[in-house]
């Protein structure tokens, strides 16, 4: 399988910025997509933060395990890293960032208070891997469209400053991505995600990772979404040949790009289910998931 690498210059300078700005905020808000808790956390931002507080944001839980997502939250929780997990449809998002910021804040805001400083809003960066919601997050703050947002990596291409309410600042900021993955599995978890251009990976590599993952852990959304028997599954050995049946069932002759394609943006868009493809469980002694 090839190798994904993706560190453009555009994400250099895009992380030259994040770091520059970062004596200027108070909290970073760090985002991960639910579905893939770890891959999509970046070390970068870790490094950049230093000793600001950090505040996980799980975001794309309604394409996410519920079981799983409630894993993820205990295992943040036992690391002592503050996180929530949001669901902009359906929750006041304004509200529990706000309060849950306050509460990371609490004791230096109390300090500046002591002082006699004037009550300020709190300054927060928003930062992530591509696509992983960033500035529909922020848009959800604001309570208006003011950030460009779309389903693809790369949307925002420079910062932004958005006043949210006399309570918070945020900057918005470009999704960016890493040096080196940990393992190979994180390039392939981070493209099925949608956190990679897809013009910049190998889609049947991809496809055939996500066939791979999904016969071993969920066959029964794989047989419900392409209509596979049993005896589908066992007749396909490899996972070539697997991804050879499905390219057929869906009518699509051998035209195993488009088939591989068809298989990745299902999964991405949920059309299998909810999922998440990585459990706390997963991670070595390194909290690596290799
Ligand atoms: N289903 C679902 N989709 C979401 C959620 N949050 C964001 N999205 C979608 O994800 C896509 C990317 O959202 P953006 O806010 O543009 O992502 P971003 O992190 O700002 O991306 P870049 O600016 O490219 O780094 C959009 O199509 C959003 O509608 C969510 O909680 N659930
Ligand atoms: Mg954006």
């Amino acid at each position: 399988m090839a190798v994904i690498q993706w560190f453009p210059g555009h994400m250099a300078k895009a992380l030259r910025q994040i770091r520059e700005q970062m004596p200027l905020v108070d909290i970073v808000f760090e985002l991960v997509d639910a579905r893939v808790p770890y891959s999509s956390q970046n070390p970068e931002v870790a490094l950049a933060a230093g000793d600001k507080p950090c505040l996980l944001i799980m975001t794309k839980t309604d394409l996410a395990d519920a079981d799983r997502l409630k894993e993820w939250l205990d295992y943040f929780a036992q690391k002592g890293q503050p996180v929530l997990a949001l669901d902009s449809r359906r929750q006041n998002v304004a509200k529990l960032v706000t309060a849950k910021s306050k509460e990371i804040l609490h004791d230096k805001l109390a300090e500046e208070a002591a002082k006699g400083m004037k009550k300020r809003p709190i300054r927060a960066m928003c930062v992530g891997v591509p696509n992983v919601g960033k500035s529909t997050l922020l848009n959800h703050l604001v309570k208006k469209n003011v950030a460009a947002t779309g389903n693809r990596p790369g949307v925002t291409t420079g910062q932004q400053w958005l006043r949210s309410s006399a309570e918070l600042e945020l900057l918005d900021t470009p999704g960016v991505l890493w040096h080196k993955f940990a393992s190979q599995k994180q390039g392939q978890m981070l493209a099925l995600s949608g956190a990679i251009k897809d013009s910049l990976y190998p889609k049947d590599d991809v496809a055939l990772f996500a066939l791979k993952y999904l016969r071993a852990h969920q066959p029964e959304m794989l047989k419900k979404r392409y209509r596979l028997t049993d005896a589908d599954l066992d007749e396909a050995v490899t996972d070539p040949d697997l991804l050879l049946t499905i390219t057929q069932k869906l009518g699509m002759r051998d035209d195993y790009d488009r088939a591989s394609e068809r298989l990745i943006f299902d999964l991405r868009k949920g059309k299998l289910g909810p999922i998440t493809m990585e459990v706390p469980a997963d991670l070595n002694e390194d909290g690596i998931n290799e």
